[in-house]
């Protein structure tokens, strides 16, 4: 069971009346510029001296589709425009260290593209030293790299910018004689994202109340003959009218052989009674992303079987969570969740082995295929830190990643999900098939205090009673 708490129990009053409903809280306010400048002084204060730094936005995108602005570029400058640069010399006098090249205010321009805040409002609102145009930045290049002895580059996924940027670095580098290295800036930024200050913690909050909402007002949905569309829409209309400018990722909503798919998002399939589905869906709140699954059967009553698995899932996330301690590497969550699924499935003759050889080949990755957790922040799937030291170079590089962002021990402010599945696959071998298409994920979002571990999820239920009977109130409102 979730630790009661005060919220969950005003829910569970509330939802006695209104049946899907939890009140809203009140939307927390925007960080102040003075939080990026703090952030831009932390990370200038990790760079050497006679460092320059370049941050790019990440570019426009086709008409069709809205704009996010990209992740690290909008931790360090809070300005959600395409085509802008920041340039930070952390050795440059006090009032000359951060410089910005930004669209021009043009209404003919802007008409198509939306309004633009310009130089001006970039020096007076956001706390730049400098502003310049975007076109100016070639022209500035060789007069801005001129004293500095190394460079930093944030490209934005725009690999045409950090050519243009090292072009001109090279070009200065010329007759030098000295080393002019070029650094990639994301491992820095990454490791600033990777400890929430407070401002984001409200934000996170927020992003993961509405989505407790947006489960809320789906789960009544999961009906026989309903489509699976009709739990994403419920999903969507949430998010969107609690403020969401974007989704963190498409609502996954699957039933039946879809609940088997960890990243089903088609949400095409008309559902049948009694299918499982598993519902992975969230909200983003001011750039902030909650990952939220809840796993319940269709028509709202969990068959044995369907519980049995149901039940080894919820015991596994409990293990993960009571392994979520200050101080505790990151990979103690996993590892609790694996020995808890492990156990379980080879109880129910699903696995068949000895079990200390099935954790240590990885025997059971048929039906538990991924980890228990990731990091959350600005993306869903947040920026890790790097214990460098640590990581063994000789292995490929994307393990290497995964190994270094295990090796974390967990601190105030990091946020995470803990999230074990099952899924069992229709045809899976040796398995009685009264097993099949039952697939089940349980996803909670967590924040490390100082008092210790946070889920900022849990008022949304968990255990299986209430999930049938939000379920069932669903389906008598209907008249069914
Ligand atoms: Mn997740």
């Amino acid at each position: 069971m979730p630790v009661p708490c005060a919220r969950f129990a005003f829910a569970l009053l509330f939802m006695a009346v209104t049946a899907i409903q939890v009140p809203a809280a009140a939307a927390p306010d925007e960080p102040g510029v003075a939080v990026y400048a703090e952030r831009r002084a932390r990370l200038m204060a990790q760079m050497p001296k006679g460092a320059i730094a370049f941050i790019n936005a990440s570019k426009p995108l086709s008409d069709n589709l809205v704009y996010r602005p990209d992740s690290n570029f909008w931790y360090l400058v809070g300005i959600g425009e395409p085509n802008t640069v920041a340039v930070l010399r952390p050795d440059a006098p006090q009032g000359q260290r951060y410089t910005l090249f930004n669209e021009t205010r043009h209404w003919e321009t802007e008409r198509w593209t939306g309004y633009r805040i310009g130089q001006e409002e970039a020096k007076t609102r956001f706390g730049v030293d400098a502003a310049y145009p975007i076109d100016d930045l070639d022209k500035q290049l060789p007069e801005l790299l001129r004293d500095a002895s190394s460079l930093w580059i944030y490209d934005g996924g725009d690999e045409k910018f950090r050519d243009r940027v090292t072009a001109a670095w090279k070009r200065q580098a010329v007759g030098k004689g000295v080393a002019m290295p070029v650094y990639e800036l994301s491992p820095t930024i990454g490791q600033l994202r990777l400890i929430k200050g407070a401002d984001e913690a409200g934000l996170l909050r927020h992003a993961v109340d509405l989505s407790v909402q947006a489960h809320l007002a789906a789960l009544p949905l999961a009906q026989a003959d309903t489509g699976e569309w009709a739990l994403r829409a419920a999903i969507l209309q949430v998010c969107a009218s609690g403020g969401s400018a974007h989704m963190p990722y498409p609502p996954i909503v699957g039933s039946g052989a879809n609940s088997v798919v960890p990243h089903y998002e088609e949400d095409s399939k008309l559902m049948k009674q009694g299918e499982m589905i598993v519902n992975d869906s969230a909200c983003e709140y001011d750039m902030y992303a909650a990952d939220v699954t809840r796993s319940y059967p269709v028509g709202g009553s969990y068959t044995p079987e369907q519980k049995a698995i149901y039940d080894i899932v919820y015991k596994a996330q409990e293990a993960g969570r009571a392994k979520a301690r200050l101080g505790a590497e990151f990979h103690e969550i996993n590892d609790a969740t694996i020995e808890m699924v492990v156990d379980g499935l080879l109880q129910l003759g699903i696995l068949k082995g000895d079990r200390a050889e099935l954790i240590a080949k990885r025997g059971y990755r048929s039906f538990y295929p991924h980890g228990s957790s990731h990091w959350l922040g600005l993306d869903v799937h947040d920026v890790g830190s790097y214990e460098f030291s640590r990581a063994d170079n000789s292995l490929p590089e994307k393990e290497r990643m995964a190994r270094r962002q295990a090796l974390v021990t967990l601190k105030p402010g990091m946020a995470f999900t803990i999230e074990p599945g099952i899924y069992i696959p229709a045809d899976s071998k040796d398995v009685d098939p009264k097993w099949w298409n039952i697939g089940v994920r349980i996803e909670d979002d967590f924040l490390m205090t100082e008092k210790g571990v946070e889920c900022l999820s849990c008022a949304l239920p968990r255990d299986t009673a209430s999930l049938e009977k939000l379920i069932q109130a669903g389906a008598k409102r209907r008249g069914k």
